[in-house]
């Protein structure tokens, strides 16, 4: 392991735009709230069957995680603790700008609001304000129904001092964007930044849906992981701005090593792109690395991977955050004699 380059990679200030807020939980806070031991072997089995799949059936074990973590979370305390440990994670990592994602809930049989989970959510954004600028994205669920995403978009609008944008995700296997594109629209008419998961599945109606999703033209995209040639060129020239998840690509795609990752096909290209964590708790990986082993395998030097952060910066939804993110790189490189 190259030393110097990870201390380049931790102390250089980050933004993340690409976290799903349940999925950052700490693997040792999503053990302590599995109540039962039925629920803890469920996890400790799929934990270890992930590794044997292709992509399909690691998608399905990732997203049966993804059923049982949302069964023990329960009330707004344990989503005050999982947002209050992402910023400490991310802080410490030296993120100093997060949009974090999640899709709205309610709990206690609707007694207590989405607009509940959301509020618990920004008082701990607002806890952390000096040490990072938080954000949301609120997320459409796949399997939502198009009422349920009108109520998160409505949300958006409720919070928009907070919320900067609205993102597709769920599992790929429910192909829905069709059903939410009026409310993509709608998102579009009043200003809201959108981004939506594309190509998460190598299939025909994974390859399908994508072209209705670049139809739309979203602000950015996540993942595109499986694309035809075309798809891939048309999002070059549009400068569709993508975030890439590196481990979380690289487990679910099945891929041997980060140097098969799609990302230097479109650095190559000059396309405007950030490397993002998706889901730090489950996947267990931080910013840090995820940006040094992208650096490591496609031979990115200091100088290369300031000039990619500092472009990187321009893909953030909060324009207002924008020239305090790019002083603070500015300091950085002045301090660290990278030119
Ligand atoms: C699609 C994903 C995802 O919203 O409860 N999520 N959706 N693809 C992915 N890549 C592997 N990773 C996470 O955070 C957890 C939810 O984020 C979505 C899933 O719907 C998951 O249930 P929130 O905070």
């Amino acid at each position: 392991m190259d030393d110097d380059l990870l201390e380049f990679c931790r102390s250089i200030p980050k933004i993340e735009l690409h976290a799903h807020l349940n999925g950052c939980i700490r693997s040792s806070t999503f053990r302590q709230l599995l109540s039962s031991s039925d629920d803890q072997n469920r996890l400790d089995q799929l934990e270890q069957t992930f590794a044997q799949g292709n992509t399909h059936s690691r998608m399905a074990n990732v997203f049966e995680k993804f059923a049982l973590l949302r069964s023990c979370v329960t009330n707004l305390d344990e989503i005050r603790r999982i947002t209050y440990e992402t910023l400490e994670d991310f802080s410490n990592d030296n993120v100093i700008y997060a949009e974090l994602r999640t899709r709205p809930r309610s709990f206690d049989q609707g007694r207590i609001p989405s607009s509940a989970y959301i509020e618990t959510i920004i008082d701990v954004i607002k806890q952390f304000q000096e040490k990072i600028c938080a954000r949301l994205i609120l997320s459409i669920d796949r399997i939502q129904s198009v009422e349920q995403a009108t109520e998160t978009f409505q949300l958006a609008q409720q919070y928009r001092d907070y919320v900067v944008g609205l993102d597709l995700s769920g599992d790929p296997n429910v192909k829905s964007f069709e059903r939410f594109r009026s409310i993509f629209d709608l998102a579009k008419q009043v200003n809201l930044s959108t981004t939506i998961h594309i190509g998460e599945l190598p299939d025909e109606e994974c390859l399908n849906e994508n072209n209705l999703i670049l139809d739309y033209e979203p602000t950015r995209l996540g993942h595109f992981n499986f694309r035809t040639n075309e798809q891939e060129q048309r999002v070059i020239q549009e400068k569709i701005p993508l975030e890439l998840c590196p481990t979380s690509n690289l487990l679910t795609m099945n891929l041997n090593d980060f140097a098969e990752h799609h990302f230097n096909l479109f650095y190559t290209n000059k396309h405007p792109i950030a490397i993002c964590t998706d889901d730090s708790g489950l996947m267990d990986c931080c910013l840090s690395t995820e940006i040094y082993n992208i650096a490591k395998s496609f031979h990115l030097s200091k100088k290369d991977l300031y000039e990619f952060c500092f472009r990187a910066t321009n893909l953030i939804f909060d324009k207002n955050a924008l020239k305090f993110l790019q002083q603070k790189l500015e300091e950085f490189s002045q301090q660290s004699n990278i030119f």
